[in-house]
C-alpha cells in the first residue's frame, strides 16, 4: 500500500453535529490543515437553531452521541436540546475544532478551476482548497406557511426555529401552525405550562408513546464509572431503533403493526370523542415522519388547550380567521410549520470549472452520486445529501458513515491515486433511478404528504436499512468517477 504522503488541504461549510464530525475525522488522520466556515456564531447547528419550548431530541441521547464520545450524564431517554448544545460544545473544545472555525462567514460562493476549490463567504473571505465538504444539515431553512395576510398580523410572530429570546408568553394569547415533531413538542410543553394555546392543525399526525424517563443518578454513576457499560447502551438503542423504526419505515411487517397498534392505542386515551375525532389521522403510522411523545395527548387535553381542524382563511391583524368564519384573537403567532428539506446547501452556489452552476443543475431535479457527491463537481462532497436515510434514527450513524466514505477518498487522494474524482454522470443517473424505483413497499408512498417527498412527489430518502446504507458506502468505487491524475 503507497503512503499517504500528500497533504491536502481541506474547507468544511457548517460547524453542526456533521461538519464537526468531519473536522474530527481529519484531526484523527493528522491532517490539521482545515478551515469550518460557519455562518453563525457557535458550533451545534439544528441544536445551537432551536431554542423553542419543549425542544428535545425525537432519538434516545445515548444513541444519538458521537460513538467515541459517549456521555455518561445524560439526564434523560430524550435528552433537551439545551443538553445536547452542551454536549456538542464540549465535543468542539475537547477535539480541538475552535481552532479550525471560522463563525459569522457563510460560504456563499465556490468554483473549481481543474485543480483547487476556490471559494468566497459573505464576508469577502477567500480560500482555496483541495477537497470541498459541505455539512449543512437538512431542516435548516423555515418554510413559512402560504397564508394571506401573514404579514399582517400585529402581534409577534415567528417560525419555530427563530424563538426570541427570553420571551415570556405570560397572559399572551399564544397560537400555533402547524403538528408536526416540532409542533407537538411546542404543545406538549407549553400546554402542561398553562400557557392559553389555539393548536391550527391541518393535518393529525401519528404520536408513537414513548415516555421521556429521567435517569437515575445511580445509572449514571454506573455508566460513569464502567465506561464499557455505555458502549453496550449506545448499541442496545442503536440495535433498537435500526431493527423497529427503521425497518417499519422501508418494508411492511411486524414492526409496522406493534407501530400501529401502539400510536392508536395512545389516542385512545383521548377522552373527548370530538377532540379525538379531530386528532385522528387518516393516513399510515409514518408515512409522516412518526412523531415520539409521552404526553401530548395529556397535553392537548388541559382546559388551556384547544385545536382549530378548521382550514386557515387568513390572518388579520387581530389573530387568525377560520373558513368557518370565526375569529381567534392572538397576541403571539408561532409557526410550525416546518422546513424546505431540499434545499441542501443552496443558496450557496457552487460552479463546474466550464462555469455550470448546482442551481442549474439542481433546477429540474435535486440528485447526487450515492448522496455524497455531484457529477462536474470534482473533489466535492456533501454530508446528508439528497437520498441521505433521515427518519426515526440517529443521524450521527449516516455522518459517521459518510465521514468515513470521504475520508477513504481523502487517503487516496493523499497516496497520489488521483488528483481529482468526479462522479460519472450516468453512473449517478443510473443509481438516482436506482433509487427511486425502490420506493415501492416504503411507508412515504402509501398516500400522505410529507417533508420526505421531493416536487415530483417521489421521497427524497435511502430507501432501504441504515445498515444497507452503509454497504452502499463502503468504500470508494473509482471506476465509478472520472480520475484526473
Ligand atoms: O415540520 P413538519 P416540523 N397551513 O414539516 C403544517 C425534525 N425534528 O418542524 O401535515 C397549515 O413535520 C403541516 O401540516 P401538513 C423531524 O425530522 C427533529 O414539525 O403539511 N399548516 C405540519 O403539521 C421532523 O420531522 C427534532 O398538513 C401548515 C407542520 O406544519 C422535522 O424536523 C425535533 C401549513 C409542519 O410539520 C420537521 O418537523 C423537532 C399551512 N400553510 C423536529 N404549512 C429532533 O428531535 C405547513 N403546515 C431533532
Amino acid at each position: 500500500m503507497k503512503s499517504a504522503t500528500k497533504k491536502p488541504r481541506v474547507v468544511i461549510v457548517g460547524a453542526g453535529m456533521s461538519g464537526m464530525l468531519m473536522g474530527i475525522q481529519l484531526k484523527r488522520a493528522g491532517i490539521e490543515d482545515f478551515t469550518i466556515y460557519e455562518k453563525a456564531g457557535d458550533v451545534g447547528g439544528t441544536w445551537r437553531e432551536n431554542t423553542y419550548p419543549g425542544l428535545s431530541c425525537d432519538v434516545p441521547a445515548h444513541y444519538y452521541s458521537y460513538p467515541f464520545e459517549l456521555n455518561p450524564e445524560w439526564t434523560q431517554l430524550f435528552a433537551k436540546g439545551p443538553e445536547i448544545q452542551k454536549y456538542m460544545r464540549h465535543v468542539a473544545n475537547k477535539y480541538g475544532l475552535h481552532e479550525h472555525i471560522e463563525f459569522g462567514q457563510e460560504l456563499v460562493d465556490g468554483q473549481h478551476d481543474g485543480q483547487r476549490w476556490h471559494v468566497t463567504t459573505s464576508r469577502g473571505t477567500q480560500d482555496s482548497a483541495d477537497i470541498l465538504v459541505t455539512a449543512c444539515g437538512v431542516l435548516h431553512h423555515p418554510r413559512l406557511p402560504d397564508i394571506p395576510g401573514l404579514d399582517t398580523f400585529a402581534g409577534t410572530r415567528f417560525h419555530s426555529s427563530r424563538w426570541p429570546e427570553n420571551f415570556s408568553l405570560e397572559g399572551k394569547r399564544v397560537g400555533l401552525i402547524g403538528t408536526g415533531s416540532t409542533g407537538v413538542q411546542i404543545v406538549t410543553e407549553l400546554g402542561l405550562q398553562g400557557v392559553d394555546l389555539k393548536v391550527f392543525q391541518r393535518t393529525p399526525q401519528w404520536v408513537f408513546p414513548l415516555p421521556n424517563r429521567k435517569y437515575h443518578t445511580f445509572e449514571r454513576w454506573l455508566l460513569r464509572n464502567i465506561p464499557f457499560l455505555n458502549k453496550i447502551v449506545h448499541r442496545v438503542h442503536e440495535f433498537a431503533f435500526e431493527q423497529f423504526f427503521a425497518r417499519a419505515v422501508v418494508q411492511p411487517g411486524w414492526q409496522r403493526r406493534i407501530i400501529a397498534r401502539l400510536t392508536q392505542w395512545n389516542l385512545n386515551r383521548v377522552e373527548d370523542p370530538e377532540l379525538k375525532r379531530k386528532l385522528t389521522p387518516s393516513d399510515e403510522p409514518m408515512c409522516k415522519r412518526l412523531v415520539i411523545s409521552g404526553r401530548f395527548y395529556e397535553s392537548v387535553q388541559q382546559p388551556n388547550v384547544s385545536v382549530v381542524d378548521t382550514k386557515i382563511e387568513k390572518i388579520t391583524p387581530e389573530g387568525v380567521v377560520t373558513a368557518d368564519g370565526q375569529n381567534h384573537p392572538l397576541d403571539v403567532l408561532v409557526l410550525a410549520t416546518g422546513f424546505k428539506a431540499h434545499d441542501f446547501m443552496r443558496p450557496m452556489e457552487l460552479r463546474t470549472q466550464d462555469g455550470k452552476a448546482l442551481s442549474a443543475l439542481w433546477d429540474e431535479r435535486v440528485r447526487a452520486y450515492r448522496s455524497i457527491a455531484l457529477p462536474g463537481f470534482p473533489n466535492f462532497f456533501m454530508l446528508q445529501g439528497p437520498k441521505s436515510p433521515v427518519g426515526n434514527f440517529s443521524l450521527i450513524s449516516i455522518a459517521q458513515t459518510q465521514t468515513d466514505y470521504i475520508m477513504d477518498c481523502i487517503r487516496l487522494w493523499q497516496t497520489g491515486e488521483f488528483k481529482t474524482m468526479t462522479p460519472l454522470p450516468r453512473v449517478t443517473e443510473q443509481l438516482d433511478q436506482a433509487l427511486a424505483n425502490s420506493m415501492d413497499g416504503t411507508v412515504w408512498v402509501t398516500g400522505c404528504n410529507s417533508w420526505y417527498l421531493d416536487e415530483n412527489g417521489v421521497p427524497d430518502t435511502w430507501p432501504s436499512t441504515p445498515a444497507r446504507f452503509r454497504d452502499y458506502l463502503r468504500s470508494p468505487r473509482l471506476e465509478e468517477f472520472e480520475l484526473s491524475r
